[in-house]
């Protein structure tokens, strides 16, 4: 699209919002500072590099599109292609299993922070700060219960694991100037009915006690709770409720997986709940389609609710923004940039909402008033606005990044086999 063209309609967008008293430019200076977390994993469909790659422990990628990363530099080579195509600067989310192991098989309770200074470096070299995951699924001892499995000897495998990530994340936010989040999420559930639930939360308690007993400065510890994994759909050890009043009681931050909740329970509204009572707040945010099958982020009712309420909720520094899905049915950097994308756009809406005015009706009890400004928020020109922000941050505009993914697949990722 030609340039003129887009300033054009973003100075008649800056306009518009100015006469129901939004700054444009100030909107795009705060998404500007707003770093997305992007999960290392859509690129090869939660492969990493351990001996078998095979996925297990209650999550699954589906599709079997062609030209999945088959090593660290394919990794990088992606994620590096795909954040060209996402304005302003990004984070690494990183699991475990990326680790740069040399070809050497480490097991998880051997795993310790030089296996991560390629990527260390890396991310200093290409300015992209990291985040952290430890990797309790896709291994022999991961069975139904991990950290809450009452034989001591494979809990303490785990504990060991766990300490040891949090141990490397202290290490990235170090070299990095800049908390590394951990994340930890386990799968560990039962298919069928359990007479135990207490038994293994118990159990899971205290292994997290004895995980955080270390206190660390640079990085910050965060549990995700789910509904249910599959194979262990009949009870989740950290349920939300679980993770909800261990994260209060202990100031830990709770990751929100917008696929981690029932269809009709709405991921926006629990962030004001939780942030009265937790420090921080990490986001998950992914597009359940029927149930938690991690399908590609786009703009729709869900991620615009959850975007704004961070804004109105003024708690932009108290959210973390990650992505967490892993479609492996269609191009792979392709859904990255939508995802990505699509979150931005629902960034901006919420960063260009009329809410002092909007404040302002419902102090007064004008119900009408408010309802009507929101509906015509929804239609007021913050595409132009986008555009402008993409054209600045010199990333393509609209749908000009379709043909350049397509022009890597060609030249690169289909050649993968
Ligand atoms: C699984 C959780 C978790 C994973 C990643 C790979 O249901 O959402 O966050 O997707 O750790
Ligand atoms: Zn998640």
């Amino acid at each position: 699209m030609k340039e003129e063209l887009i300033v054009k309609a973003y100075e008649i967008a800056q306009e518009r919002y100015a006469s129901i008293g939004i700054d444009t430019e100030k909107a795009m200076d705060a998404l500007q500072n707003i770093q997305l977390s992007l999960h290392c994993w859509q690129t090869d469909d939660v492969s990493g590099f351990e001996a078998s790659g095979e996925l297990s422990g209650g999550i699954q990628a589906t599709g079997n599109y062609p030209g999945k990363a088959r090593n660290i530099d394919e990794v990088r080579q992606d994620i590096l292609k795909a954040a060209s195509y996402i304005p302003s600067n990004h984070r690494l989310n990183l699991h475990e299993i990326y680790g740069d192991f040399g070809g050497k098989f480490v097991d998880r309770d051997q795993v310790e922070p030089q296996h991560f200074e390629s990527w260390m470096q890396w991310g200093a070299e290409h300015n992209m700060k990291l985040d952290f995951n430890s990797t309790s699924f896709s291994h022999p001892k991961s069975g139904n219960l991990s950290l809450a499995n009452p034989n001591k000897a494979i809990r303490d495998f785990w504990i060991e694991h766990t300490k040891r990530c949090r141990l490397i994340a202290e290490e990235m936010g170090k070299r990095q100037g800049d908390p590394c989040i951990m994340n930890l999420w386990i799968h560990d559930g039962s298919k069928d009915i359990t007479v135990n639930r207490m038994k293994y939360r118990e159990i899971l308690m205290e292994s997290l006690d004895e995980i955080f007993a270390t206190e660390y400065k640079h990085m910050k510890d965060c549990i995700e709770s789910k509904v249910f994994g599959i194979g262990l759909e009949s009870y989740t050890v950290s349920s939300s409720d679980f993770y909800t009043a261990y994260g209060a009681s202990r100031k830990k931050i709770v990751t929100l997986d917008t696929g981690h909740f029932h269809p009709t329970e709405s991921v926006a509204d629990k962030l004001s709940a939780l942030l009265l009572f937790i420090p921080e707040v990490m986001l998950h945010v992914s597009r359940p389609v029927r149930w938690d099958s991690d399908h590609v982020t786009i703009m729709n009712d869900d991620t615009l609710d959850l975007c704004k309420e961070i804004v109105r909720c003024n708690a932009l520094d108290r959210v973390h923004i990650g992505l967490d899905y892993f479609d492996a049915s269609i191009n792979r950097i392709g859904a990255y940039v939508i995802g990505s994308r699509a979150t931005q756009k629902c960034l901006l809406q919420a960063l260009l909402e009329p809410l002092e005015t909007l404040r302002q009706y419902e102090a007064c009890g004008q119900g009408f008033e408010r309802l009507a400004l929101l509906e015509e928020a929804k239609s007021m020109p913050w595409n132009a606005v986008w555009d402008m922000f993409c054209l600045k941050n010199n990333v393509p505009v609209g749908e000009g990044f379709i043909a350049e993914v397509e022009k890597y697949e060609a030249e690169v990722t289909s050649k993968r086999c």
